[in-house]
């Protein structure tokens, strides 16, 4: 398990407060949960013990008749109930509007949900796959779905919210605390729901900004197969590639690079640069042999050097040793 689920970074029965609605998310969750547990230990415990002491005996007597009702204690027991319950309304729906009220400033961040990841899109067309937002500024977050329902949830933050296809939602935060927090799918969405793991990484003041420079500019500052290797990670190749031999979705891409590939159908080609390029922008044009044409086209979703940096990548891995799972190729 990852360290984060487990570190330091967790406060007793709740997780840490990391952002500027915990608090008072906590206090109404904390005011609910114990006006419950008073209520439910009286009434259970009175229960049993009315149980146990007025229970049928040798001896016992009919009892006399009970008063058919008495005004005194029915409006007690209504008016309490009655004012703790508009207490939690009126609380709530004042934690609801702070929840549903960004700020008019907030940062604008695109996070795009899909079988199974995030993808957060920042304003200078930057996509990364973990969240980045620097502390103490209102973010705003504007949500949508490639397939099915996901729900985004940053318990540290305490907020939570449908991502739908066909529709964008919103959410806001402010965080408060320089750390990495876990952020979870919280809507089952299929087989690799509890995959659909990501972080959000609050920055220190201008830690921010430097991070996102250095990583829209990737492709300038890093030699060609290591901003590859990058690309390879945060842009979902590795969900069904491996890069060690192992199976998975798609064929492993270990050894790929200038060796035969049999196609379906019986053919064979040799995975040269075109050959890869091909395969990321038109998937469906040579589908290997032994696999689901389910690849995704990153047409219009990578730039030219972004292929090339991929292409530089795999021809990094191009092996001798074959494993296991690389079907298809001889
Ligand atoms: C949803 C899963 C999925 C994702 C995401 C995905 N691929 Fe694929 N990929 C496949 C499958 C399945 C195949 C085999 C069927 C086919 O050829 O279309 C494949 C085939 C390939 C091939 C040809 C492999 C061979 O052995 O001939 C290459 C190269 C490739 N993908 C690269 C990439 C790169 C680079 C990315 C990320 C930019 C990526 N894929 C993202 C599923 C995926
Ligand atoms: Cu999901």
């Amino acid at each position: 398990m990852k360290s984060w689920l487990l570190g330091a970074e967790r406060g007793f029965m709740l997780p840490v407060q990391a952002s500027s609605v915990a608090p008072a998310v906590d206090a109404l969750f904390k005011f609910i949960f114990w006006v419950s547990a008073f209520f439910f230990l009286l009434i259970v415990g009175l229960m049993l013990f009315f149980v146990v002491r007025f229970r049928r005996r040798p001896g016992y007597q009919k009892p006399t008749e009970a008063p058919s009702h008495n005004t005194f204690l029915e409006i007690t027991w209504s008016v309490i109930p009655l004012v703790l319950v508009m207490i939690m309304g009126f609380w709530g729906f004042k934690v609801f509007l702070d929840l549903n009220t960004p700020p008019a400033n907030a940062y604008e961040v695109q996070v795009t949900g899909q079988k199974w990841k995030w993808l957060f899109t920042y304003p200078n067309g930057h996509v990364d796959e973990t969240l980045h937002v620097p502390v103490d500024q209102p973010v705003r977050l504007v949500m949508t779905s490639e397939d099915v329902i996901h729900s985004f949830f940053v318990p540290a933050f305490r907020v939570k919210r449908d991502v739908v296809p066909g529709r964008y939602t919103k959410l806001w935060f402010r965080a408060t605390k320089v750390g990495t927090y876990p952020v979870f799918c919280a809507e089952y969405c299929g087989t690799g729901h509890s995959d659909m793991l990501t972080t959000v990484e609050v920055h220190e003041p201008g830690g921010f900004e430097r991070w996102l420079e250095a990583a829209s500019n990737l492709l300038n500052t890093l030699p060609p197969a290591e901003a590859g290797r990058r690309l390879y990670q945060t842009r979902g190749c590795a969900q069904c590639h491996s890069v060690d031999g192992t199976g998975g979705i798609g064929p492993t891409l270990k050894g790929l690079y200038g060796h035969p590939v049999v196609l379906r159908g019986g053919n064979r080609v040799t995975a040269d640069e075109n050959y890869i390029r091909e395969s990321i922008l038109e998937p469906m044009a040579k589908v290997v042999a032994g696999f689901d044409p389910v690849m995704p086209t990153y047409k219009g979703r990578l730039k030219d050097q972004e292929i090339t940096a991929l292409v530089a990548f795999l021809k990094t891995l191009a092996s001798e040793d074959k494993g296991p799972a690389e079907q298809g190729r001889e």
